[in-house]
């Protein structure tokens, strides 16, 4: 599955375990909307992001990113355009594969539960229902290839990452994302800090069909500018709209 990145160039990701800034209709500036954090995200605080943030801008589309299995449910796979699901190339093995088998055998093993269908429970009616009700949720996955540059942040602590590709190794995950597991995302994630546009370029070289994105530490259009040049398909700005709606809107190209 993948959205159409064409015209979307500013993604904001809105962290549901940070509080919102006054004024919610600064959302409204950017292209899409990805709700996921690091730390303290739940179900409920998922649901409760979309929908203000679908208040504040109904015809903005909405990725849910969790880090969990325990984030997704009926109502957030409802409620989200897309569930996007990171693969992090330089993080250990439970975020390159555990979680997904994981995430993926609770969906088989519980689509009623997940997905809200309603399963009868006896013979085939179950596998062909239960097949539908998956097939619903593949409809809106969207894997992401990952590198988390930022070895400090705490997105490098949830997922295990304890040192830094170097460009080659960026370039080389970036080429496996596209060439070999054909996920249609590829994101470079500095969270927190400014990485500059070194990665992205390695990263843009293998790139096609592949849409790229950059996030960490972005606070100004200079900066948006330079990752955009350097070949993103989007920049990806978390931090200063939760804490300077002002600098926020100067993120906006
Ligand atoms: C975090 O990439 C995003 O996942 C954005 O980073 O919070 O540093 O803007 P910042």
């Amino acid at each position: 599955m993948n959205l159409d990145w064409s015209g979307v160039d500013h993604v904001t990701k809105v962290d549901p375990a940070k509080p919102l800034p006054g004024d919610l209709d600064v959302v409204a500036h950017t292209d899409l909307v990805v709700v996921g954090g690091s730390d303290g995200v739940t179900e409920a605080n998922t649901i409760d992001t979309i929908e203000r943030v679908a208040d504040a801008a109904p015809d903005l589309p909405v990725l849910q990113e969790p880090y969990s299995g325990s984030h997704v449910s009926a109502a957030t796979v409802d409620a989200a355009d897309y569930v996007a699901i990171p693969a992090v190339f330089n993080g250990d093995r439970a975020n390159f594969v555990a979680k997904h088998v994981q995430f993926f055998a609770e969906v088989g093993r519980k689509p009623a539960e997940l997905l809200g269908a309603d399963i009868p429970l006896l013979g085939d009616v179950i596998a062909s229902r239960g097949r539908e009700a998956v097939a619903d949720l593949a409809e809106k996955v969207l894997a992401e290839g990952y590198v988390v540059q930022n070895v400090d942040s705490k997105a490098a602590a949830e997922s295990g990452v304890d040192r830094a590709f170097s460009a080659d190794e960026v370039a080389g995950a970036a080429l496996a994302t596209e060439s070999f597991y054909d996920f249609p995302v590829f994101y470079v994630e500095y969270s927190g800090t400014y990485g500059g546009p070194e990665d992205v370029e390695a990263a843009a070289t293998y790139l096609a069909d592949t849409a790229l994105l950059y996030g960490g530490g972005i606070e100004s259009r200079d900066q948006t500018a330079e990752v955009l040049d350097a070949g993103a398909d989007a920049v990806v700005v978390g931090d200063c709209f939760h804490d300077d709606p002002d600098r926020f809107l100067d993120t906006i190209p």
